[in-house]
């Protein structure tokens, strides 16, 4: 039950419409939402009747929620504000006593401080850490928060002091507290890293979505569980946090709530300090279907509200933008009795008989749990699409001087008389001497305050944040299950691309890891082949097949099913990453190790979404990246924009990223194998960037005992024929140029070199570091050797590498063998042309490699220089062409 609203006085009504607003009155005071329906359909009615009815994506600033509708605060205000102020102490004591210690380690204060109520009333109330045997809540916290996620664990005991003291120091003897939440760094605690802006936020997006796929899929149970993500206002302004909100609303993600800290600042100052930038983000949000509940006002302003009979006090609110609201919390209550209040007498009026301390004190809705409690519940009961909570704050509240100044961000340290004012604020017990330190203080666990958080906990299931990895009980399929791909294709030309397909359809189709699989593609699955496996398993769509599609009578049809296990993402590579970070993280999630393969133009992987990568990896992601029309000169036809010879150098700079170039579909089906094992069944934290190519050409069968030499980056292909005087190197579809180049070499001017296929630059350099590393710190043990040496054995001769990738790939070699390593490779800019043409300007066709073969024995004294630079000529290479590295 609903009461009933005032009719606003200032309006002079007809006596037919105050009728109708009283019938409305009257159905709003017994259920707004049959109000709000009603409302809808008029306007529907409305329409069809040729009535034009704009609808505002705006509404006034005031709260979503009125008063009359607020629940009463179920929880004990008085335990709950002593646990806030306490873990407000031990946040800001963390980063001040730090700072105090070791100068310019950092850490930010002001961020947690206008956040804290926003997450203790989740914390007390919402935040379920699980359902039963189910996972709970998933939670994003605000990066630059983590502090007060700190302080809170501390409380529950889940930190001892020393742990606290080493916030920022986790290089030292005793455990430590990352800066910002970083699963790789503290993996039994966070689980989202969030910390780069905008990435939590469309992750959390993404979740949302996986969650609900999971549940289509039959793979975990559904139930009421959310997904919270606490993101700057700020942060709205990265693509990244807004981009993908109308997923959110496609897909009905019910499951799914924002939640904005609207304390109206960035790092540097306001975020919109012309204008509201809570008008701004409800038009975004309820433009794109989002149900968008504003918490703009605390409770001591409902008696304002209340007293105020002309509408003059929203008035007043709606002249203000937010450099306005910023300026009086950066100062104080006089200022804001004369420059908000004083502009009309009637407000001076409404306020006379309030101090300027009280004034000072009229709280923010974001600061108000009950407030905050009411907009959480509402979010957590609506139904049929998310929810955004736009909560106002104040940045450095309670933090004096500092309080929503606009150098806040980066205060690291208060002064003492701010410290000691800061204690007597929030009550804590400590001596002004502790307080300068920034001592932490923790009540004793049998203490009241302390009985009742953890209490809290327990009824909600446990502690948060918390990752957990459950024992994986996996078995790879052994290398004999690819029996058909090591085979090759007996003369039959098919390329990687097509390869990969047809080992994803059979593992598809694998009884027990079949329904794990997770195939990810942002609108390029026609591109890759994938047409046949959309008809096998289906695309994934929440709400089926509404609609036949035109291709019904065929064989691969475009099918898409609630239950559909690819995820057709559309175009979106950050959307695609996000999906697979969801997927390749459920193993620990929602332990379902789900195994994600994300297929994508790999010119649009590294470069466009590298830090999602890092994430990713950062989340202890496993699955595979699959690079498709990889190649500078592979990718023909399409030009500078498409044509990747770098992604390899990017995918080389994420630690956990384990990468290959294979040229045959046996290097693949054996990569393939491996890495399913390392990662599901060994329960290794790595995943694996593998580029696939589309030119076709037959597929060797796999030779006896490669498989060593594939996994850990080069194995011998096929020796010379006569007395070897040189070593080729290639990889990917440039091995049979490498080959066609050994055939001119041996037969034209009878020089014979082996040729290797060169699988992985990147694990032969890590080995080799890995190795060197050890022989550094071992001086008086026998010399270990890198297994790229080991591999070449005696093998005599320059080596000559190439590969559709940049010389930079082959030359993080050259340490190991030096001055005899000569690389080409595809520096440069692509064209648009055909694969003869590209690989005759980037000089990594035969012809080119013949020719630096020849120039490097000449500059050896092993061929006569004057027959090398003929051999040029002949060869068709043009000396005189501008280096492709910069044409
Ligand atoms: C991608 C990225 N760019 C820049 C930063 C640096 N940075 C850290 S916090 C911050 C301001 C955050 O403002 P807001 O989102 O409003 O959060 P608040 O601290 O005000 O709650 C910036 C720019 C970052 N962490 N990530
Ligand atoms: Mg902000």
């Amino acid at each position: 039950m609903t009461m009933k609203l005032e009719t606003p006085a200032q309006i002079d009504f007809s006596a037919e419409v105050s009728e109708w607003i009283e019938a409305f009155d009257d159905v709003v005071a017994d259920d707004w939402q049959h109000g709000a329906e009603l409302l809808e359909t008029l306007r529907q009615r409305a329409r069809e009747a040729g009535v034009p009815t704009p609808s505002d994506v705006t509404t006034p600033y005031r709260n979503t929620i009125p008063k009359h509708d607020e629940v009463p605060y179920p929880g004990d205000r008085t335990l709950e504000k002593r646990v806030e102020s306490l873990i407000r102490w031990n946040a800001m004591a963390m980063v001040h006593g730090q700072n105090k210690k070791d100068a310019g380690i950092g850490g930010h204060i002001s961020t947690y401080s206008s956040l804290a109520t926003l997450i203790e009333v989740g914390f007390n109330h919402f935040f379920r850490a699980k359902y039963g045997e189910e996972p709970g809540d998933f939670i994003y916290f605000q990066g630059h928060a983590s502090p007060g996620v700190y302080a809170r664990a501390y409380l529950e005991g889940r930190f001892d002091d020393d742990r606290l003291k080493n916030f920022r120091h986790e290089l030292r003897d005793t455990p430590g507290l990352s800066s910002y939440p970083h699963p790789w760094l503290m993996p039994d605690f966070w689980r989202f890293p969030t910390v780069s802006m905008g990435i939590g936020p469309l992750n959390a997006i993404y979740q949302a979505r996986f969650m609900r796929y999971l549940e289509n899929r039959g793979l975990i149970k559904a139930t009421p569980r959310k997904i919270w993500a606490f993101v700057g206002d700020g942060e709205t302004d990265e693509v990244d946090t807004l981009g993908a909100i109308s997923l959110g609303s496609r897909e009905k993600l019910d499951n799914l709530i924002f939640v904005v800290n609207c304390n109206l600042q960035r790092l540097d100052g306001p975020v919109r300090g012309n204008k509201r930038i809570i008008d701004e983000l409800e038009g975004m949000f309820r433009g794109a279907g989002w149900n968008v509940i504003k918490v703009i006002w605390g409770s001591d302003w409902d008696a304002l509200f209340e007293r105020d009979h002309t509408g003059l006090l929203l008035r007043r609110m709606e002249e203000c933008v937010d450099g306005d609201f910023q300026t009086f919390k950066a100062k104080d209550g006089a200022y804001l009795r004369k420059e908000f209040f004083g502009k009309y007498p009637e407000l001076l009026a409404l306020v006379s008989d309030m101090t300027d301390e009280q004034l000072e004190r009229l709280h923010r809705g974001g600061h108000d749990p009950a407030k905050i409690y009411n907009a959480y519940k509402r979010a957590i009961e609506h139904k049929g699409g998310p929810t955004v909570i736009l909560a106002k704050t104040v940045k450095g509240y309670g933090m004096g001087s500092s309080q929503a100044r606009n150098a806040t961000h980066n205060e690291k340290k208060l002064a003492d008389a701010e410290l000691a004012a800061f204690v007597k604020r929030f009550d804590i017990p400590i001596p002004e001497e502790a307080a300068q330190h920034g001592t932490p203080y923790r009540p004793a666990q049998d203490a009241p305050e302390i009985v009742y958080m953890q209490e809290r906990r327990r009824e909600l299931g446990g502690h948060i944040p918390k990752r957990e990895v459950p024992k994986l009980d996996f078995t790879a399929p052994a290398l004999d299950y690819f029996g058909e791909w090591t085979a090759g294709s007996n003369n039959r030309a098919v390329s990687t691309t097509m390869g990969f397909v047809s080992i994803l359809r059979h593992l598809l189709k694998d009884p027990t890891i079949g329904k794990l699989i997770v195939p990810i593609v942002p609108d390029e699955g026609r591109t890759f082949g994938l047409e046949s496996v959309i008809r096998q398993v289906g695309i994934y769509a929440a709400e089926g097949q509404r609609y036949t599609p035109h291709d019904a009578d065929m064989l691969l049809y475009y099918r898409e099913a609630k239950d559909g296990q690819i995820l057709e993402e559309g175009i979106t590579e950050a959307g695609s990453m996000a999906s697979f970070t969801a997927a390749g993280t459920a193993y620990a999630n929602y332990k379902v190790p789900t195994i994600p393969f994300y297929m994508y133009y790999s010119m649009f992987g590294f470069q466009r979404i590298g830090d999602m990568v890092w994430a990713f990896a950062d989340s202890r992601g496993k699955g595979f990246l699959m690079g498709g029309t990889a190649g500078r000169t592979t990718m023909l036809g399409e030009g500078l924009q498409h044509q990747d010879g770098h992604s390899h150098i990017l995918a080389s700079t994420v630690p956990t990223c384990v990468t290959y170039d294979p040229a045959f579909v046996y290097e693949l089906a054996v990569v393939i194998q491996d890495g399913i094992r390392r990662m599901y069944e060994k329960g290794e934290d790595l995943f694996y960037y593998i580029t696939m190519y589309n030119e076709d050409y037959p597929m060797p069968a796999m030779p006896e005992g490669s498989a060593e030499g594939i996994l850990r980056g080069i194995y011998k292909l096929k020796p010379a024929a006569g007395e070897v005087v040189a070593q080729l190197f290639g990889s990917g579809p440039i091995l049979n140029e490498v080959l066609r180049a050994q055939e001119i070499l041996a037969t034209k001017y009878g020089v014979h070199a082996d040729v290797w296929s060169v699988t992985s630059y990147t694990e032969l350099r890590r080995d080799a570091l890995a190795v060197e590393r050890w022989n550094r710190l071992h001086p008086a043990e026998k010399e270990r050797v890198p297994y790229v040496l080991n591999a070449l054995g005696d093998a005599k001769g320059p080596i000559i590498a190439a590969s559709d990738y940049m010389k930079a790939l082959p030359d993080v070699l050259s340490p190991w063998l030096p001055s005899r390593l000569v690389t080409l490779g595809t520096d440069g800019f692509g064209r648009s042309d055909n694969r003869e043409h590209l690989r005759r300007h980037f000089e990594v066709n035969a012809e080119a490699i013949v020719g630096a073969t020849l120039s490097k024995l000449a500059r050896e004294g092993k061929f006569k220089p004057k027959a090398a630079q003929k051999a040029l000529a002949d060869l068709g290479l043009n000396v005189d062409a501008a280096d492709p590295a910069r044409a």
